[in-house]
Order: structure tokens, then C-alpha cells, then sequence
């Protein structure tokens, strides 16, 4: 066994987390010792360099003895119900009052001294956190934008200690080890399955999001999910839907024959004027606005962010169009509820009908919702990855489907499939660490070959 010396805090985890974790701690002159599951993780040479003096431990946390530890301060990629660190979890640390495990964001809401917007949900996180920050910006708030979609947060707090405000997009993986985040807005953007693998059920899933609402003095939430409304008392309760909106709701109603971004009776933007692909964005802007509204920026700035703001790359990125024919890159879609949305979003505007690429690592998730709107819109759908047997047995009896080595052979079927009028949408429904090392890769993979394809096809 392998004594964690008393007083010292365990980091576990020596990734990005990890690593700004140390760097808080080394700010805040707490003594600490450094945990790592694998043999050899990533960039640990370096790591030494800048760290000397920490001790680190490679290997199984089930050989260390945390009798005598400080706290527990886990990266979100890992369960901290993990060999090692059982029942410590559910144990309080009397020397913080909150429980012997938590993560980077626990860290966060202790030394945060300016308001925070947090954002979750199973999709549309970081196309909203980003709008959110674009948002104060143009408002003129200076704002400090972090979280699961980038910055570690506590990196936020050394690079940008004059902030205003910090919007943090927040996992549930990272919410789950946050007892207490007291945010001045919440929003919980929806809930769909994903990380099943890892939480066991939907009710541990959303019970770990529900957490973002712990302190809070806002709550965004969507309407048409009950789900995602607070289980616990938050003064301020807003909602956002796609339906017309209730006095003081935001919502979508028909403005003097325009559809158009309401709330209550006021027009804020008519639908036409948003840059962002597919009608799952028109919720992204509401959420947005509502957020920005509650924070207290005015009007117009948000509107201008939102008559500008194309969406972010990898979300139903318009790549090209080749032979009458639009290649969708939305690799980001690594769940079915958002796989759902592009092909509604998409499916809604399409003159022609829809080739899905789509499988990879399904992480535990059904798929048969998947099965009834391709049914209706699509024309082929075109599997790969770990996941593409499971895929093709819910969807066989429902649309033409074909199973096939790689993307890049899904790509090529696809451009001999498709007809004028068609969408090729990559929207995978799944992660995508069987064949690439993140969904990143996997949309430059798509991205490259459209473009090369499309100048091939112009050339002849
Ligand atoms: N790992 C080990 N042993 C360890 C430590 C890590 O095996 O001791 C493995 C984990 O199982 C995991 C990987 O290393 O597969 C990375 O884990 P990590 O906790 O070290 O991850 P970080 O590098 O700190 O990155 C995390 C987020 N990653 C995860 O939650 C898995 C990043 O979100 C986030 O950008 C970053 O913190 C900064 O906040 C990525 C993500 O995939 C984009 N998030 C999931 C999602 O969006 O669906 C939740
Ligand atoms: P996250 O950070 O939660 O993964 P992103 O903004 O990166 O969210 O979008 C991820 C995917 O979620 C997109 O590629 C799209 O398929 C889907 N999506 C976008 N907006 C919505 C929405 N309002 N509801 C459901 N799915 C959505």
C-alpha cells in the first residue's frame, strides 16, 4: 500500500483537469500528491518538469491508503465510485463539510469571486455557453468562457482574474462531483440518453445534471422537459420551449407573419434572421437569450450576436455542395437526442431525403428512437463502427440500411446513393473512440474528403 501522507490532498487524474487542478492547488499553496490510473499517462515527463517536488503515484488507486488524505479531488473522465475510492464518496470531510470526493468544479465554486452562468444538458451545450459568451461580450460584460467545452474553469480563474462573469459549460460528469455550485444562472438545456456506461441508468444521469441548480438563484429550463425543471427550490424558474410562449416564457410564435424568438408577447427576433442551421438551433437561441436576460444584458447586443453567430464547427456545419447534393458535418452528434435533432432540424428543411452516416461506440444507448423519423426522411442510412450491428438491427425493419468497414467507405456509398435534392448527414449517434481519437478527427476526416471530392467533381 501506498500512504497518502496526512493532510495532502489526492489529484486524481493527470489530464486537463488534472493538470489545472495542480496549478490552482500550487496557487493556493495547498500541499497535494498526484494519482493516475494508467501505467503511464500522457505527458507525465512534462508534468514532473513543472511540478517538482510532487510526488505521483502511477497505477490501480486500490493500493493507496487515504487514511490520513485531506480530500479527494477527481477528473471528470473517472467514476468516483472507481476500485479505490469506495464509500468515500457518500463520506463527509470534516475538514470542508463536503463530501471526501469532488471534482475541478467544487474547487471552482469555493474560490470563484465574480457571478457564475452555468449550462448543461445531454446537447447544446457548448453551441450555448458559446452564444452565452458571445452574448456579454457584445454587451459589454467581461466574461470568462470555460468548462467541458475547453479551458479547464479553474484555468479561468488565473487567466482572466478580472472577470465579470464566468460561463462554464458543465458535464455531468463534472456536476456529479459538485456539491455546491451557486450559480447566479442555471439552465438546463434537455436530457436524452448518453453516458449510460458510465451512470448505470437515466435517473443517476439526470440526478447528477440536476445538481447545476444547487445554490442557484435562476433556473433556465426547457418547457417541453420536465425533466430538466429544478427538483429543488430556485427562486427564479424560466422557460424556454418551441411552443408560443406563456407571459415572461420564451418561445416561438408567429410575429405579423413571421415565425419569430417571443417572450410572453414580445418580440425579440424574427426565425429569418438567425444564421445557425437546422431548428433545433431556434431553441439554442432562446436558451441563450434567456440566460442573457436574466444576467441582465440588454437587448440589442444579443440580437446582433444572434443575427451573426453561424453555429459552431462540427455542429451541422455545412461542408459542401457537391452535384446538388449537401454533405452535413455534425460529428458532434455523439448521442442519440442529438443525432435526433440534426435529422428533424435537417430532415424539416430538406427538398430531397436524407443519407445517414452514423455508429461508432454506442455507450450503452438505445436506439430504436432513431428508427421512426429515418423511416420517414431518410433514404439511406450508412453504418460503421463498434456499434454498427447494434444499430442496423433496430433500423432494418424500418429504412434501407448498409453496414460498412469505415467512414470513408460510408462516404463513398453514399456520394453513389445520393441524388440531387439530398443531404448527407454525418450525425453518428455515437463517440467515436473505436476509430479515431475524437469526434474532432473524425469530422476533419468527413470534411477533407467532401472538400477534395467536391473540387474532384468540379474539375471534370
Ligand atoms: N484516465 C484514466 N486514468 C486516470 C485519468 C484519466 O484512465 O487516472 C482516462 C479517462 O478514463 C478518460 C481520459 O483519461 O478516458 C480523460 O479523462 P480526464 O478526466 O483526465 O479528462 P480531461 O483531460 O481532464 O478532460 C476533461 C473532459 N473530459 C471528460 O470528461 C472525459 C473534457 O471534456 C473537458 O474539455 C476537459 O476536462 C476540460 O474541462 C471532453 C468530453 O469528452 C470534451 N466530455 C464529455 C462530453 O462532452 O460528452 C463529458
Ligand atoms: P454539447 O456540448 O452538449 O455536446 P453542442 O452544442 O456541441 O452540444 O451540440 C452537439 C450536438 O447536439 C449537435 O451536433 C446537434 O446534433 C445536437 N443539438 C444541437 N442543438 C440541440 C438541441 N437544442 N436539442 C438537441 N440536440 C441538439
Amino acid at each position: 500500500m501506498v500512504r497518502v501522507a496526512k493532510g495532502l490532498t489526492l489529484v486524481v487524474g493527470l489530464g486537463l483537469s488534472g493538470r489545472a487542478i495542480c496549478r490552482h492547488l500550487t496557487r493556493l499553496d495547498v500541499p497535494y500528491m498526484v494519482a493516475d490510473t494508467r501505467a503511464v499517462p500522457p505527458g507525465l515527463d512534462d508534468f514532473r518538469a513543472a511540478h517538482p517536488g510532487v510526488e505521483i503515484y502511477c497505477g490501480s488507486l486500490a493500493s493507496l491508503d487515504l487514511t490520513d488524505a485531506h480530500e479527494v479531488v477527481i477528473s471528470p473522465g473517472l467514476d468516483p465510485r472507481m476500485a479505490g475510492l469506495e464509500g468515500l464518496a457518500e463520506r463527509l470531510n470534516p475538514n470542508t463539510g463536503e463530501p471526501m470526493v469532488v471534482g475541478e468544479i467544487a474547487l471552482f465554486a469555493r474560490a470563484a469571486s465574480a457571478p457564475i452562468a452555468a449550462i448543461t444538458g445531454s446537447n447544446a451545450k457548448s453551441t450555448v455557453t458559446t452564444l452565452l459568451g458571445e452574448m456579454a461580450t457584445a454587451a459589454g460584460v467581461r466574461a470568462a468562457v470555460g468548462g467541458n467545452l475547453g479551458t479547464p474553469a479553474l484555468d479561468l480563474l488565473a487567466d482572466q482574474p478580472n472577470a465579470e462573469l464566468y460561463i462554464l459549460e458543465l458535464s455531468s460528469f463534472q456536476l456529479e462531483t459538485t456539491p455546491h455550485l451557486g450559480a447566479a444562472c442555471a439552465a438546463f438545456l434537455n436530457l436524452s440518453e448518453d453516458h449510460l456506461d458510465r451512470h448505470g441508468d437515466m435517473h443517476s444521469y439526470c440526478a447528477a445534471k440536476q445538481r447545476i441548480f444547487t445554490g442557484a438563484q435562476c433556473a433556465v429550463v426547457n418547457g417541453d422537459e420536465p425533466k430538466t425543471w429544478p427538483d429543488q427550490p430556485v427562486s427564479q424558474v424560466v422557460r424556454f420551449s418551441h411552443k408560443a410562449p406563456m407571459e415572461n416564457e420564451w418561445g416561438l410564435a408567429d410575429y405579423q407573419g413571421q415565425l419569430t424568438l417571443m417572450q410572453g408577447a414580445k418580440p425579440w427576433l424574427a426565425i429569418e434572421e438567425l444564421k445557425m442551421a437546422g431548428q433545433h438551433n431556434y431553441l439554442n437561441a432562446l436558451a441563450a437569450l434567456a440566460m442573457g436576460h436574466s444576467l441582465g444584458f440588454a437587448a440589442e447586443p444579443m440580437c446582433s450576436v444572434l443575427r451573426e453567430f453561424k453555429g459552431l464547427t462540427h455542429r451541422s456545419e455545412v461542408i459542401a455542395t457537391i452535384n446538388g447534393v449537401t454533405w452535413i458535418n455534425d460529428t458532434k452528434g455523439t448521442n442519440v437526442g442529438a443525432t435526433l435533432a440534426a435529422i428533424n432540424g435537417i430532415g424539416a428543411t430538406l427538398k430531397g431525403r436524407l443519407v445517414l452516416l452514423a455508429g461508432g461506440v454506442g455507450k450503452g444507448a438505445d436506439f430504436s428512437p432513431l428508427a421512426k423519423p429515418l423511416s420517414t426522411c431518410a433514404r439511406h442510412v450508412l453504418l460503421f463502427g463498434l456499434d454498427a450491428p447494434r444499430l442496423a438491427n433496430v433500423l432494418i425493419e424500418h429504412v434501407s440500411v448498409q453496414q460498412l468497414e469505415d467512414l470513408t467507405q460510408a462516404m463513398q456509398t453514399a456520394f453513389e446513393l445520393a441524388q440531387p435534392g439530398d443531404c448527407v448527414l454525418l450525425s453518428p449517434a455515437c463517440a467515436s473512440l473505436d476509430q479515431f481519437a475524437n469526434y474532432q478527427e473524425r469530422g476533419e476526416v468527413f470534411r477533407r474528403w467532401v472538400q477534395k471530392k467536391a473540387q474532384q467533381v468540379e474539375a471534370i
